[in-house]
């Protein structure tokens, strides 16, 4: 089986009529899915029996890999396997570090033989189950160092098989953010102790969420509907990144972004484009930016669910929140008021509502404080699990519970946001270490 590359523009004729053999004849998808306007700017690959084209595929610029067809005659004959050669062989040559795919769930197994990981749960496409499955190019972390490496400031590493991380270093700080998840993974400015807390038994996986950092929850925040992964779907996948770049003071920015495919519409079914844009220096930003791509309105809840390191949490307090109404998830979302500063002693898990203000992590262990100023919202979380519920986590030591707190820079509760087409919604978290201390 030979493989050829190929345009649309030079193979419509041919690609077009094993899709339309394969995917419409054979299994009744409709014309409107196929033909997606995206392939006249993608990389096109036929597979040849002879002369006869017998198979295809689509390789699109940000690593999507779709399209793959082999005609019912000439199945099982190496044909896919060919395919996707060529595929891996373009995916190098044109520097791609990621990949990933919408696998019918009946063909997981030949990808995963390629090296290939399912992400998330199962989906129908077109009333098809299928899988989202990923692979990190082993260049993946030079591929994206070639790209978008700062020298001195930003680089890629591999923090484990397909987990690449980029670290940055600033006079003023040092962080670390995964490509997976857009996840913020620490943050320490100079000469301090790290402001964000991970914790020890965190798990570098693909499709696994560290625990800690900041998870980006998106496009729903707290529980999914049935079947739904908790605090959406962004955190467990591969964003890409799309600029890096030096900004005022000394800092170095980084703009990661997704944009919804056949698998992100089968679990939430609206267009969008988000993006993550991170700026570190003496402070750090994250911006969280949401937009609506598509021709009808849609609403999302959202947050940057933010781990702080501190001292002792018995010892540690918020201010900020007084005499602000709050939902007590403890209490099956009780409605109560803040009476003075937040104080821990016991599970706490609270969604304060119609609040803008900063909140100070007043944190005698450590005799700093942490600010944590906002902007695009009016409500604010602050959850510790304390000892039972730190149990259930498989990811959390034992005893962790102590050394961690969640000031969470969110859009929930009833603090919903509508963005209509076209429009776009920008959640800000802006974390400093008070210099009153
Ligand atoms: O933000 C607080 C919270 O919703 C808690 O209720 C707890 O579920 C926490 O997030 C951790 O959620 P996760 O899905 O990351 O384990």
């Amino acid at each position: 089986m030979q493989v050829q590359v190929v345009t649309w523009a030079s193979h419509a004729a041919e690609l077009g009529s094993i899709r339309r053999h394969v995917f419409i004849d054979e299994q009744n998808v409709p014309e409107a899915l196929e033909w997606d306007g995206l392939d006249h700017r993608a990389f096109h690959f036929l597979v040849y029996a002879d002369t006869l084209p017998v198979g295809c595929a689509r390789l699109l610029a940000d690593g999507h890999i779709g399209r793959m067809a082999v005609l019912q005659d000439f199945r099982g004959q190496g044909a896919g396997r060919a395919l996707l050669a060529a595929v891996l062989q373009t995916a190098r040559q044109q520097t791609l570090s990621w990949l990933y795919l919408n696998a019918q769930t009946h063909a997981a197994g030949f990808y995963v033989r390629s090296g290939f990981q399912p992400v998330g749960a199962e989906f129908p496409d077109a009333g098809i189950p299928h899988l989202r499955m990923e692979l990190v190019m082993e260049n993946h972390s030079s591929a994206l160092n070639t790209r978008f490496g700062l020298a001195g400031k930003l680089h890629f590493v591999d923090a484990a098989a397909g987990v690449p991380v980029v670290e940055i270093t600033t006079a003023h700080a040092s962080a670390r953010i995964a490509v997976q998840g857009a996840q913020v993974l620490e943050w320490q400015p100079t000469g301090q102790q790290p402001v964000l807390w991970v914790s020890r038994a965190a798990v570098y996986q693909t499709g696994k969420g560290v625990r800690g950092g900041v998870p980006v929850c998106w496009p729903w925040f707290g529980a999914g509907a049935e079947g739904k992964p908790a605090h959406g779907f962004v955190r467990t996948r591969l964003w890409e990144v799309r600029e890096t770049g030096q900004g005022v003071a000394d800092s170095v920015f980084i703009r990661f972004g997704m944009k919804d495919d056949e698998s992100t519409r089968a679990l939430w079914d609206h267009a969008f484009d988000v993006e993550l844009i991170v700026t570190m220096g003496a402070a750090l930003k994250m911006e969280l930016v949401t937009r609506n791509t598509g021709a009808a309105p849609f609403e999302i809840t959202q947050g940057l669910h933010t781990y702080f390191r501190v001292g002792a949490i018995a010892s540690t307090q918020v201010t900020g929140l007084e005499d602000t109404v709050y939902l007590d998830k403890v209490l099956g979302f009780a409605r109560a008021t803040q009476h003075g500063a937040v104080t821990f002693d016991g599970e706490t898990d609270r969604v304060y509502v119609n609040t803008t203000s900063d909140c100070v992590i007043d944190d005698a262990g450590f005799q700093r404080k942490i600010r944590v100023a906002k902007s695009g919202s009016t409500s604010t979380v602050v959850w510790n699990p304390w000892i039972e519920k730190e149990k259930g986590f498989a990811d959390m030591a034992q005893g962790e519970y102590q050394e961690m707190l969640c000031v969470e820079t969110v859009n929930a509760g009833e603090d919903r946001v509508t963005i209509v087409p076209g429009g776009e919604h920008r959640l800000v978290a802006f974390i400093a270490l008070d210099a009153a201390v």
